[in-house]
């Protein structure tokens, strides 16, 4: 067929020159949701492929949604992008018109077929969104809104069309040609051509398309469905990985069956793709049969990888499986509702990590990952709900309130109903609207019919943000026990007034002198205050409440160290005794950030807390993987949630003195753990990672209390490795010692590893990560060595994340930290802009930082909005920041 051709317009270049972008970009709106005005029911896409010149042909069938506004323009979105040629119906048109980037056309019926073709260079793409060369292959990453930089199409997630894909390209540099669905035919072309025909049999938004093309080997099993299907699994890598790709292609078995087993959900497919790709904004992507993931979330050996990323590997190889379901199959409306897929299949991952290893310190994990990364994000500046309302920038909003806050929301829901009746619900919700894109209320009201809830109230978890303040205060009234709470939702922007909540608390009681309770029970509080009455109590009990974390909330209560002592000691539940622990250190490091502990009260304060911590090294009934956990203090960011206006160094400085304090005075033990742990051998059984676990545990704490001995024990753990975890552990000690075995190690190590971008990423990271005092001039020479680039995300983030987390050098009161980070968003906004503003919210939190700091972070800000030709990404995040 003949499609005109426009010669004015730039053929060969993925980046067109583009308008400089607006430094006021439009806001969206979830009120302002209208359906479609044409559906794409299928579309061919022909794909002649090169990594620098790539010609995409897209042939729509487009139909007038009866449910739509009924104009005659259809209006196909683009990105940086230009049509080549445009044709209806098989002829060739000249009267559209480009409207910023989207094409729109004129159409006279009501079904049409609509053919454009375009033209790219992936080699050009840093942004890595649309279809880009990676490593010398060509792959695509589409959501949210990247299919509009590859062809002109209505990129929103409730158009869902079938996919045919045809690609060719030359053999020697592209012998893998993998697309979704099936392959259905392929062949031999002319001069060492090759091409490709893949079919998606099952309807999906464009933000699920995928395309990868590259020298690619595959680790291969089969797996037998729960209703009989064989599937063909394979996990694809570069030549030379294949060694590292088992435990990947194994956790997608566990996934596959656990979700038969668990949520009774069955692929739908004969064939499921993994790859792997160095170059990736985020961790993975769910495109339908065929994931593309970060290699880092991929490849895993014990000599590379530690236990840490064996763990990742698995949970995130079963959060893109489980998307097959909750995402895919049941897709979104429009992108406010993100949660109800990211949500749910957080929380569907974390259950089966939790099945997969130990629940309780899954637990523990999670509520870290929560309080560190969310509760900062929910008290700031960019607070927003699980549901957000409005957005500059779609990309901004994969935040951890949408997916880990989001994760929790759902978790309550089934903590109300239990297991089994929460399962009816979730059977409700993908028998309803299986093959659509839903909504977050559909969700919620499956889960209301299903479980057989009333969560009229619980709705207002999906529109308002911040964390809610629960206040509990005991009293004893004769035998009765009563429990008064009151919650309070802070203020968030756009929000200044919160209504109450219902929040699920599990509670004990527990009797002080038998160190046992008589069972749990949930409470769910509804009302701003409430009390609760326990009878049976001849003295006060210990009250044990939020029990495994119940609700996503901060519980205030006055109470006796002894009695989070007590806690700490004997609570039968482990996310509780965890709780306990982390209780009592946090009261105590506020009071003396706060300048509020006499000389005696600090001794007081550590003595509680070496008491629990002693118990903890010396209880033989706790395994070694949760005793890790429980030595594990607060992180300086949940630290910080606990003070309105906080001076961070200063909390940093307390708790490594508090570190340093416990190193000292339980360095026997301490030295008697690592002893024992370095005996177990390598495994990956749970004994032998918990020791692994607690070595470094006890490492951490001897170097905070005596540098200097420390640094030849943990040479000695470096040098005896053979595996990641202990050589890593050793390491990241090393690399915070002022010792010469510091630099003999990290030498040794850049020398060993060379080869292997995600451990040589590890060495980034351990040194801007580290308690080292010369932190930031390690990171400005690092930034210059040879094998630091800005084009790779995992690169960046392995040198410049780790210093935005990393309190003592980020905060430092020179302002360099700060003014690292905001050179780099600066640098890498052109480059990749979505990747940039990842970098912001550590710049945004200035209005709960101590004045002089928070000037020199705003400046920052300042300098960053200023900056010509900013993206949205970075511009929305930063203005909003400063607002
Ligand atoms: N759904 C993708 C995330 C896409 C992010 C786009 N900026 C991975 C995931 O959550 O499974
Ligand atoms: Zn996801």
């Amino acid at each position: 067929m003949d499609i005109a051709s426009r010669p004015s317009q730039p053929e060969d270049t993925q980046v067109a020159d583009a308008a400089p972008p607006p430094q006021t970009p439009a806001v969206i709106r979830r009120e302002d949701y209208q359906p479609p005005a044409w559906l794409v029911p299928e579309i061919a896409l022909d794909f002649a492929l090169g990594l620098d010149a790539t010609r995409v042909v897209a042939k729509l069938s487009v139909q007038r949604n009866p449910a739509g506004n009924g104009t005659s323009t259809l209006r196909l979105n683009g990105d940086q992008i230009v049509p080549v040629a445009v044709a209806v119906d098989g002829e060739a048109v000249n009267d559209w018109r480009l409207d910023g980037d989207d094409l729109l056309v004129e159409l006279s019926g009501d079904a049409h077929e609509i053919t454009v073709e375009t033209a790219l260079n992936p080699a050009a793409n840093s942004q890595l969104m649309g279809l880009y060369a990676s490593n010398g292959m060509l792959c695509t990453q589409c959501e949210a809104e990247g299919f509009r930089r590859i062809t002109f199409f209505p990129d929103r997630p409730d158009v869902l069309s079938t996919y045919s894909v045809r690609m060719s390209g030359d053999k020697a540099t592209f012998p893998i040609l993998l697309a979704n669905g099936n392959c259905t035919a392929s062949g031999e072309g002319e001069d060492g051509m090759h091409w490709a025909e893949w079919h998606d049999p099952w309807p999906k938004p464009s933000y699920l398309f995928a395309l990868v093309a590259g020298d690619l080997i595959a680790n291969h099993t089969t797996f037998q469905t729960m209703g009989g299907r064989t599937v063909d699994l394979n996990v694809w890598v570069r030549p030379g990985d294949e060694g590292r790709t088992d435990h990947a292609l194994e956790s997608l078995v566990n996934s596959l069956k656990w979700d038969e087993e668990t949520f009774g959900r069955e692929y739908d497919l004969d064939l499921f793709n993994i790859v792997a790709v160095s170059d990736f904004n985020m961790g993975a992507m769910e495109n339908k049969g065929l994931n593309v993931f970060n290699t880092r979330y991929v490849l895993a050996d014990p000599d590379t990888a530690t236990d840490g990323d064996y763990d990742a590997v698995e949970g995130v190889i079963g959060h893109e499986y489980f998307h097959n379901w909750s995402g895919n199959r049941v897709t979104c409306r429009d992108w406010f509702q993100l949660s109800l897929k990211e949500g749910f299949t957080v929380l569907r991952d974390q259950l089966f990590s939790a099945d997969m290893g130990s629940e309780a310190v899954k637990r523990i994990e999670d509520v870290r990952i929560l309080r560190s990364a969310q509760f900062p994000e929910d008290s700031g500046p960019l607070a927003h709900p699980i549901r957000p309302d409005s957005y500059q920038e779609i990309s901004n909003f994969y935040t951890a309130t949408v997916y880990n806050k989001g994760a929790e929301v759902i978790r309550m829901m089934r903590t109300m109903a239990g297991a089994e009746r929460f399962r009816k619900g979730t059977d409700l919700y993908f028998e309803r609207h299986d093959g659509e894109a839903a909504t977050c209320e559909d969700f919620v009201k499956a889960i209301e019919d299903g479980a057989g809830l009333d969560l009229t109230q619980f709705r207002l978890w999906y529109s308002q943000a911040g964390t809610p303040q629960v206040r509990v205060e005991q009293v004893q009234n004769g035998t009765e026990t009563v429990l008064t709470l009151t919650q309070a939702v802070p203020a968030t922007p756009g929000q200044p007034e919160k209504q109450p909540m219902p929040i699920p608390l599990r509670v004990a009681l527990f009797d002080r002198a038998t160190g046992t309770h008589s069972g749990e029970q949930l409470i769910v509080l509804t009302k701003a205050e409430d009390s609760f009455a326990f009878a049976g109590f001849k003295t006060a009990p210990v009250v044990s409440i939020n029990r495994g974390y119940s609700a996503p909330v901060a519980i205030e209560m006055d109470r006796d160290p002894a009695d989070l002592v007590f806690l700490a000691a004997h609570d039968d539940d482990s996310f509780a005794r965890y709780e306990a622990m982390q209780s009592l250190v946090v009261r105590h490091l506020v009071a003396a950030v706060d300048g509020a502990l006499s000389d005696e009260a600090r001794e007081a304060g550590q003595q509680a807390i070496g008491q629990a911590f002693a118990a903890v090294l010396a209880d033989e009934a706790l395994d070694d993987l949760m005793r890790g956990e429980l030595m594990i203090l607060p992180s300086v960011a949940y630290l910080a949630e606990q003070i309105l206006v906080s001076d961070p160094s200063a909390i940093h400085a307390e708790r490594e003195a508090l570190k340093a304090w416990l190193g000292r005075t339980c360095a026997e033990a301490l030295a008697a753990m690592h002893d024992r742990a370095s005996a177990v051998p390598y495994s990956r059984e749970a004994a032998a990672r918990g020791a692994r676990k607690v070595k470094t545990q006890a490492l951490v704490y001897l170097a905070a209390g005596q540098p200097q001995q420390t640094a030849a024990r943990a040479m000695a753990q470096y040098r005896a490795a053979d595996n990641m975890t202990d050589r890593q552990g050793a390491l990241m000690v090393l690399a915070g010692l002022d010792a010469p075995e510091r630099e003999e190690a990290l030498a040794d190590f850049y020398a060993r590893y060379a080869d292997n971008a995600l451990v040589v990423d590890k060495w980034f990271s351990l040194q801007a990560g580290s308690l080292h005092p010369r932190v930031l001039d390690h990171v400005r020479e690092l930034a210059k060595h040879p094998a630091f680039t800005m084009g790779n995300p995992n690169r960046v983030r392995a040198l410049y994340m780790a210093l935005a987390v990393n309190p003592g050098a980020f905060h430092d009161a020179s302002g360099e930290g700060y003014r690292t980070i905001g050179d780099l968003i600066r640098r890498l906004d052109p480059v990749n802009p979505q990747t940039a503003a990842r970098f912001v919210p550590a710049l945004g939190r200035w209005r709960r930082i101590e004045p002089v700091r928070a000037a020199l972070m705003r400046e920052e800000l300042e300098k960053i909005v200023a900056q010509a030709g900013l993206s949205r990404d970075v511009f929305e995040q930063a203005s909003k920041s400063l607002g």
